[in-house]
């Protein structure tokens, strides 16, 4: 008997193998949770299709978060083809890679709206699209960064989008509670993935961690999918509203000695 056996869990947010949500489905399937996969265009489907496969022919589905229709029609094919979810995980985000680097000051209006729209509503967005689609029960989880709460060189707009998740995440956890259905977050260290390589200085934020995090090392997405297992299980039932840190313990340091 495996720990998500007889669940069906939503993975969004798979652009390639590099993809943490590509660990996030690895892990969950391992664990026995059936996986439906969405992706954002034609651009990514065929290495999702490729992930699908592996993961034992899951439904593959088009879900643009920024299109209300594209998540309408999600949501329809889902309903029809997959069932009812027990776990639904959030791993997209976007900006201009103008707004990852230099002076927040220097933000557009219109990158804003875009970067909060797509990293930060979309988590509502995809809530609201699947409100009946949730089984009584059923986990919910975002991915965050530390750039959220603290400053983070160059992760400028995106830390405000994350901000913003945060915070959505607990309040969508009140919202939802009634029906027993918890939201979390994960904040993950730094993974070396194509949205990772926006942020101005993103290897150099590589190299930091290792030197001083209490675990000496940076993250894998698998750690992450461990995460995912556990707050996808029954193992967490008590557990939600918060933010799980899965960064080798870095985000818990005060003091960088040099040596
Ligand atoms: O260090 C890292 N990589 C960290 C990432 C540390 C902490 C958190 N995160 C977060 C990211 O902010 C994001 O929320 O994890 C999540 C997953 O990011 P990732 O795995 O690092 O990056 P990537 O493989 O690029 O996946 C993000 C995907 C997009 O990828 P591309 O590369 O195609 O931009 O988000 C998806 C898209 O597939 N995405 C969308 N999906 C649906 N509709 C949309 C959209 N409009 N826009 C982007």
């Amino acid at each position: 008997m495996k720990l998500l056996d007889g669940k069906r869990a939503l993975v969004t947010g798979v652009a390639n193998r590099w993809s943490i949500a590509t660990g996030m489905a690895r892990r969950l399937h391992e664990h026995g949770a059936t996986i439906a996969l969405t992706y954002q265009g034609e651009r990514v489907k065929g290495e999702v299709e490729k992930l699908a496969t592996e993961l034992g022919g899951a439904p593959v589905v088009e879900c643009d978060v920024s299109n209300d229709a594209s998540l309408i029609a999600a949501r329809d094919t889902l309903e029809r083809d997959f069932g009812k979810l027990d776990a639904l995980v959030h791993s997209i985000a976007f900006a201009n890679k103008e707004d990852l680097a230099g002076k927040v000051f220097d933000t557009s209006r219109a990158g804003f709206s875009l970067a909060l729209d797509v990293s930060s509503y979309s988590l509502i967005a995809l809530v609201d699209a699947l409100r009946d689609s949730f089984n009584d029960g059923a986990s919910i989880m975002a991915m965050t960064y530390l750039g959220a709460t603290q400053i983070v060189p160059n992760y400028n707009l995106m830390g405000i989008a994350k901000a913003a998740l945060e915070s959505t995440v607990r309040y969508l956890a009140f919202d939802l509670g009634e029906r027993g259905i918890r939201v979390n977050a994960i904040s993950a260290g730094p993974i070396k993935t194509a949205s990772a390589r926006q942020v101005g200085g993103f290897s150099r934020i590589l190299d930091v961690v290792p030197k001083v995090a209490p675990l000496h090392r940076n993250v894998t997405s698998d750690d992450i999918g461990d995460m995912a297992v556990f707050l996808a299980s029954d193992l967490s039932r008590a557990v939600t509203a918060d933010v799980h840190f899965v960064d080798a313990g870095y985000h818990a340091m005060g003091l960088f000695a040099s040596d």
